[in-house]
């Protein structure tokens, strides 16, 4: 028989990478959406999969939802991806933030254990959890948690309930830390394809610059399609466990712009980025660089993609999608 699937959050980012990947390996897909009927499923039709993922109404404000969802579906796995994720808006609104990452993730492990026990829980936890915290400038699963705005502190809630629920109750719960994970599906807000998609309006003649905040930040950039295999993994092992899972190199924002700006052969970048204060964060996390050695160890993952290889491929995909069909 088949196995079964839970995918919250399934029209994000992750939840169509991971989707298509189980779909390949021949699970049934159950997407939890808001609202089928007015769902925006661009992300599943890109990767031609919107008519085989079964979608159900859910929400993670809503514990009766979830119960429901959880005994109509019968999961053999669950992915948690649902989430307020733009950790810039989570000052504006952290309150909704909190309802929805962490009381929203306590909700749907509390209707696992009680309607699913012997499934097996992922939940997204991320290396914003660490803040400036470092041990020799990387972070593994044994450095400290310092989070630095309400979406880490949100994220850290939901993090340490699926840790304290592995430990009281058995059951197979694992987070992963995953650092920042990109592709051409991911969220315009999100720095990455602010700057691909921006770049690729330059070269159209679509627009003459873009406006960003901090450039000195620096980030652990991997391909989202890469980390979906690492959450499959974490599910398949003898034993529930928590991995960090990140490519190991780092880069500032300014290394992307002269990376997304060499793709379309401008070398002087300058001219076209206007600092603007409205991007900048209250608090902002500068570096991370995570260090996946127990993925690589336990899981046999390591990324595919290098970070040259992912700018060019969002690049070329927003130049595809902006370019004027004949
Ligand atoms: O910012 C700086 C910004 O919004 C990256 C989420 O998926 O990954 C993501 O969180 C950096 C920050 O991602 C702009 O200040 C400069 O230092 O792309 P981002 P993030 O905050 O790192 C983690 C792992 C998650 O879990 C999150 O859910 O870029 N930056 N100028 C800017 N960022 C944005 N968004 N826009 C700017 O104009």
């Amino acid at each position: 028989m088949a196995k079964s699937a839970l995918i919250t959050g399934v029209a994000g980012q992750d939840g169509a990478y991971l989707s298509a990947l189980l779909l390949e390996k021949g699970y049934d897909v159950h997407g939890m959406v808001h609202d089928k009927k007015h769902a925006d499923l661009w992300r599943l039709e890109e990767l031609q999969i919107a008519d085989r993922v079964q979608l159900v109404d859910g929400d993670l404000t809503d514990q009766k939802s979830l119960e429901r969802v959880v005994k109509a579906t019968e999961p053999d796995e669950v992915y948690n991806f649902a989430a307020r994720s733009f950790v810039a808006a989570s000052w504006q609104d952290s309150v909704l933030t909190s309802e929805v990452n962490a009381l929203g993730a306590l909700r749907l492990l509390n209707a696992v254990k009680d309607h699913a026990p012997k499934a097996r829980y992922y939940q997204a936890s991320t290396s914003e959890m660490y803040g400036n915290s470092h041990s020799d400038n990387m972070q593994d699963e044994t450095t400290p948690l310092h989070p630095r705005s309400p979406y880490a502190i949100s994220k850290l809630f939901a993090h340490w309930m699926t840790v304290n629920y592995r430990e009281s109750y058995g059951l197979f719960f694992c987070s992963g830390i995953l650092f920042n994970h990109e592709s051409p599906l991911r969220g315009i807000e999100f720095v990455t394809r602010k700057i691909t998609d921006g770049v690729a309006r330059i070269k159209l003649g679509l627009a003459d610059h873009i406006a960003l905040g901090s450039l000195d930040a620096e980030r652990d950039w991997g391909f989202a399609g890469d980390y979906v295999k690492a959450m499959w993994l974490m599910l398949q092992q003898d034993e529930a466990q928590d991995f960090v899972i990140s490519t190991g190199t780092t880069h500032t924002v300014r290394d992307f712009l002269d990376a997304a700006f060499q793709e379309i052969g401008i070398d002087n970048w300058k001219p076209y980025i206007q600092q603007d204060e409205r991007y900048r964060r209250p608090l902002d996390v500068e570096r991370l660089c995570g260090k996946s050695d127990k993925a690589q160890k336990i899981l046999g993952w390591k990324p595919e993609v290098s970070f040259e290889a992912l700018v060019r491929m969002m690049v070329e995909w927003d130049l595809r999608r902006l370019t004027p069909k004949a």
